[in-house]
């Protein structure tokens, strides 16, 4: 199999080398794609050097069986016909091509066949916040009917890229060393803070990032679910965390829940408060599960349960859930592998 990855600089497209390598996944060339700036650089993977090209309007993908895009929406929209003109599979991570009516949107452990349908040779991976909501929600799901969601979510500074990674730590240095602090990558100073704003405001006053979570849901999941967040951006540096508060059709009990979370693909249960025992960002980077715990009966709602999951964005909320569509159609002859 002939794979490549575009962005392969970037914290997701380093993270598709590194899952990549660690899994069986059946790879005899992979080639490395990136912006003039990163092209040149060299990756190891499976004891191979790979030098990064730039990503062109040229031939380069001619033979390539799948492609994972992490480049940004704009390079996914400007390249899309050039990566699939000879057939590759694009499973995009940009948010380009999420709502269009002839580009599935999958997270296998809910809506895998959607991925064998796809027009334009295009299968988009979900926004991190959603991807890890909809694996919990499912195993609900499967329980009784989610009608509504509410959410707020704890979202680590990797969420914005390496970069912005690199820009906490020097945050915190920076406001030690009592210097001035440099603020690029998010609104404000993230650094002993945390910003209610997480991607720029749309006219009903929710953020992009919380229309995602609306939008992409109901598509994943097929549902008349309808959720309400309120996303915010904590000094953590990776894994995001989110409290959810679902109203199902009927009750749920905590039980119930709890099976059905220890049970669920993709799902850790790590539930026993009276030892401390609950997810946290800080211990779960580098975990491809999502991890649930908290889980409680809604006090203000009777047909309503309440839960907090944490996860890996980088891995299960992009590189993983992208890597583990691919797998599918392997899995099913839909590519060969
Ligand atoms: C964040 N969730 O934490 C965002 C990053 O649509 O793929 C991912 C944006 C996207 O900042």
């Amino acid at each position: 199999m002939k794979v490549a990855i575009v962005g392969a600089s970037g914290a997701v497209g380093q993270e598709f080398l590194r899952i990549l390598a660690e899994r069986e996944f059946p790879i005899d060339e992979l080639l490395l794609f990136g912006s003039k700036r990163s092209a040149g650089r060299t990756y190891s993977f499976r004891g191979k050097d790979i030098t990064v090209k730039e990503l062109q309007h040229n031939d380069d993908f001619k033979g390539v069986d799948i492609a994972f895009t992490s480049a940004g929406g704009g390079t996914s929209q400007e390249f899309a016909e050039t990566i699939t003109k000879y057939g590759a599979v694009m499973i995009d991570n940009s948010s380009a091509f999420r709502m269009d009516a002839d580009v599935p949107l999958v997270v296998p452990e809910c809506n895998a066949e959607d991925a064998l349908n796809r027009p334009r040779g295009i299968i988009a991976n979900p926004n991190c916040t959603t991807i890890m909501m909809v694996v919990a929600l499912q195993a609900i799901e499967r329980l009784s009917h989610i009608k509504k969601v509410h959410i707020a979510s704890y979202q680590s500074a990797s969420g914005a890229g390496a970069a912005a990674m690199a820009e906490l730590d020097d945050q915190y240095r920076q406001a030690l060393a009592g210097e001035e602090v440099t603020v690029s990558k998010f609104p404000h100073q993230l650094a002993y803070n945390v910003i209610p704003q997480i991607d720029v405001f749309t006219e009903n006053g929710y953020t992009k990032e919380e229309m995602k979570m609306y939008n992409e849901t109901k598509k994943i999941m097929h549902s008349d679910v309808v959720t309400s967040a309120m996303c915010v951006r904590v000094p953590s540096l990776r894994s995001h965390s989110e409290s959810i508060w679902v109203e199902t059709e009927r009750p749920v009990s905590v039980e119930e829940a709890r099976d059905a979370f220890a049970k669920g693909e993709g799902l850790t249960l790590m539930d026993d408060p009276s030892k401390g025992i609950y997810p946290m960002p800080l211990f779960l980077a580098g975990k491809d599960d999502v991890y649930v715990g908290r889980i409680r009966k809604d006090l203000a709602n009777p047909n309503g349960l309440t839960f907090w999951i944490v996860s890996d964005q980088i891995r299960k909320g992009a590189a993983l859930n992208a890597v583990q569509i691919a797998e599918y159609l392997i899995k099913v002859g839909n590519v060969k592998g």
